[in-house]
Order: C-alpha cells, then structure tokens, then sequence
C-alpha cells in the first residue's frame, strides 16, 4: 500500500515532470525557420468593422482611426484611462550648468492625484544650452536599469547616450518604468493602477504596458508647460518592452510628434500571425502583467485577433515613425517587423505621407532614414545602442529639416 504522504509526493513529482515537459515543448516550439511561417491574410487596415473601405483621411479619422484604438484597448493593451483630479510638476532638482556647461539638468517630480490616490513620476531631463528658441526632445520609456539615465551621469550607457544627443541639438528625458508600474506580475499594481483600481476588475482593463504608456502622456503634460521645450516636437523612444509602450503610447496620444521603436518584437512592432519568435501565447505566459486578459483569447490562436500589428503602426499616422531591429535577435522577428511597417504605408498614403520602403527589407546596417516609415536593422544583439541613437537623430533631422 501507498502511503498518502508517499502519493501526494509521486502526484507532485508527476507535475513538475509535466510541467517541465511542456515548457521544453514550448520553448523548442519557438519558430526560427522562414519556411514554417505559417500561410497568414493580416486583417484589413482600411476595411472598418461595417466592412466599407476607407479611402480618405477623414473617413479614417472618424471611423476606423477610433475602431482600431478600441480593438487594440478591448483585445491587447487594456483601456486607457484618461481621467485625473490634479497633476503637479515640482521642480526638485534645477541645474544650469550640468555636463560641463552645456546642458540644464531638471528633475522634476510628476504627481498625479485621482480620488485619494496618487502616483509619482519622476523625469530626468537635459536641455542644450545652446539652444536659441525651445528645444525638440526624445522622451525614453527606460525599462532597463536606473543607472542608464543618471542624472549625474557618473554612469554613462549608451542606452541612453544623453551627451550625444545634447551636441546635436535636442534635449532628452527619461522616466523609469517602475514609477507608474513596477514590472513584475504581482507589483505591477502598485503605479498608475493604484489610481484606476476599476481596471483591475475588468478584462479589457490597463496593465503594466498600458501604465507605461499613461506615464508618456503624463510627460507629455509636463513638457506642454516647460518653456525649454518644443510640446510640438515631443518624440516618445522605447525599447524592447519599452518599445512596445511606446507605439501604444504614441498611437493613443497625438502630441507625440515622432515614434521610435527600438527592437519591439511581439506586441510591439512585429506581425503576430508569421508567429515567428516570439508568440502570443509566450508573451502572455512569461509577463502575465503585460497586457489585458482579453488577449489571452488570442494564445495559440493569431488569426482570430482582430488586429495586427501594422495596425498600431498605422495608428501613428501621419506622424513619422522609426522602426528598428537587430541582426542577431530573431525571438523579436526582423522581417515580420519589417512586413509590419511596409503595411502601414496605406493608411500614410492617405495623407500622402511618402515611404520609400522596398519590398524586401534593406540589408544590414542599411537605414532607411529619407522616409516617413524609416528602419534599420543593426548588426548585432537585442539592445539600444549608439548606432541607434545615431539613426533616430537623423531621421528627427530630415524630418525637421535641420
Ligand atoms: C523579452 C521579451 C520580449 C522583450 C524583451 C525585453 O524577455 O520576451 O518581448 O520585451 O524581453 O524587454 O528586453
């Protein structure tokens, strides 16, 4: 006879085994191979919900422009809240001759209050001191450690090349995503959420991409109001998760004049239906805190989503927006990225915003920079560099015509 001790140990064993064989399976069943990308139709970015054809930019403004945003809140990031009592920017920090001289340090501390509840934000920003009339600025989504956006810059990353990017004449801001919503799956509601705790409560309801997001436009607030800055020319930049969060944010709030995604992969900037790297049903299994529950409808089951990911791209129009890969990081899927953004280009037409995409992607190290849609894909690892740095402020330029 069996012991009860002795089963519920052999049960326990039993599922371990299987859990284990299952996440073996899942993570060899990772696609790396172009030919088993599976026969795919993305859904129609001009055709709307009442099946009509979209052919000017008015139509796409009033009807599917807001379709969209809704299928993206109901099935993918979760509902964006709008909604506060107050907002307060204090100035904690204010230094005019930071970085030897060239460039004011602010530090400003952003709170916002709904109900009795409020949340902190905290943005690091360098303004050139050169500048003649109020600075254009890249706004980073700093999902990496804190250290990359040192206000003292003892530390210097080139995930956030500060310096680099004062000589060329812009200001640049960082906020860390821990501050509107820590990313793990049990803390992530401890930010913004703490403000919306409805969302919590609902399946289509914000989470922690979606929070950092909110935060974006809270900064987009603050800098309405900084006279150092240009609010017209306010560029969201995002990497990796942080890239995610930056195309949903630039895709909800229209004040970001400029988009850049560096390496945003699965949700971010690559079509979910070649399910090539990384997948849903991955993503929803690794970071449960992510994205709303609705989109784990979608686990295993691409083609019943109602959007894809060229359909957040489009949602940037007419706005330029830039796109990147690398080389060696195939989990975030370099052409579906790419096939991502050439998709886009109906919805830019419609503003007849040219794009000098090529079918086929460029090769690598080849930046598409003299576009509306730019892109490169880097040589190299999944990370945020210099060359990538280096290509965002000449795309900013051309598109600014400095
Ligand atoms: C990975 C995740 C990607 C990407 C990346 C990152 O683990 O699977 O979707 O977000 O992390 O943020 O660096």
């Amino acid at each position: 006879m069996i012991g009860d001790n002795n089963k519920a140990r052999m049960k326990r064993s039993l599922m371990i085994c299987c859990s284990l064989f299952i996440l073996s399976v899942s993570v060899r069943s990772q696609n790396y191979d172009e030919l088993k990308v599976p026969v795919y139709t993305l859904p129609e970015v001009l055709k709307t919900s009442g099946d009509k054809t979209v052919a000017d930019k008015a139509d796409w403004e009033k009807i599917r422009r807001p379709q969209l945003l809704t299928l993206f809140a109901d099935n993918v990031y979760g509902q964006m809240p709008k909604e506060f009592d107050n907002i307060k920017f204090t100035v904690k920090k204010d230094d005019a001759r930071a970085m030897g001289g060239k460039a004011r340090l602010k530090e400003v501390e952003i709170t916002v209050w709904k109900a009795d509840k409020s949340v902190k934000i905290n943005l690091v920003l360098f303004l050139p001191n050169e500048a003649k009339k109020p600075a254009p600025v890249f706004l980073l989504i700093n999902n990496r450690d804190k250290n990359n956006t040192d206000p003292g810059r003892t530390e210097k990353n080139e995930f956030w090349p500060a310096e680099m990017l004062v000589d060329s004449g812009y200001a640049i801001a960082a906020f860390h995503v821990s501050d509107a919503a820590p990313d793990d799956k049990i803390n992530y509601i401890t930010g913004a959420l703490l403000l919306y705790p409805e969302q919590l409560t609902r399946d289509n309801g914000m989470k922690a991409i979606g929070a950092w997001a909110w935060a974006a436009s809270r900064v987009m607030d603050y800098f309405e109001k900084d006279k150092g800055i240009d609010a017209k020319k306010v560029f969201v930049v995002g990497h990796s998760r942080g890239g995610k969060a930056a195309l949903w944010a630039g895709a909800q709030d229209q004040r970001f004049a400029m988009v850049f995604s560096n390496c945003s992969g699965n949700t971010g900037a690559a079509l979910a239906r070649r399910k090539y790297g990384e997948t849903i049903s991955r993503i929803n299994t690794s970071f449960p805190h992510w994205f709303c529950n609705n989109y784990k409808k979608y686990n295993d089951n691409e083609s019943a989503l109602p959007v894809d990911q060229h359909m957040l791209l489009s949602l940037i129009a007419p706005r330029p927006l830039y796109v990147t890969n690398a080389s060696k990081d195939l989990w975030a899927d370099p052409t579906g990225t790419y096939l991502s953004l050439k998709n886009a280009e109906p919805v830019y037409a419609l503003y007849k915003k040219p794009s000098v995409l090529t079918a086929e992607p460029p090769a690598i190290n080849s930046p598409v920079i003299y576009s509306t849609l730019g892109y490169h894909n880097r040589e190299g690892e999944h990370n945020l560099t210099v060359y990538d740095w280096g290509n965002f402020v000449r795309f900013a330029n051309y598109h600014l015509k400095r």
